[in-house]
């Protein structure tokens, strides 16, 4: 049995790198060439993360360690404004 909480990565000065779950609304994000560029944009900014794309609500949930401004300005650099929330 693994506990995988009990395995998180840990930096040099032992601060916990979380995964942190974040809501982005893209609202011209209107089709699926835009959620691929969308995604491809999220894997560009933090090739570790995990996106899932809900085109119908204009929205992609992004499990991430990084910054999520820095992922907002790749999705923005591909086009697409958006805002996010922490969830
Ligand atoms: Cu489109």
């Amino acid at each position: 049995m693994t506990f995988p909480w009990l395995e998180a990565p840990y930096d040099r000065g032992q601060t916990i790198l979380e995964t942190t779950m974040y809501e982005f609304e893209i609202q011209n994000m209107t089709c699926g060439h835009c959620a691929s560029t969308v995604e491809k944009a999220i894997k560009t900014a933090d090739p570790e993360a995990s996106a899932s794309i809900d085109l119908g609500a204009r929205i992609a949930k992004v499990q991430t360690k990084n910054d999520p401004a820095a992922i907002k300005a790749a999705i923005e650099k591909a086009g697409y404004p958006s805002s996010f929330r922490q969830l």
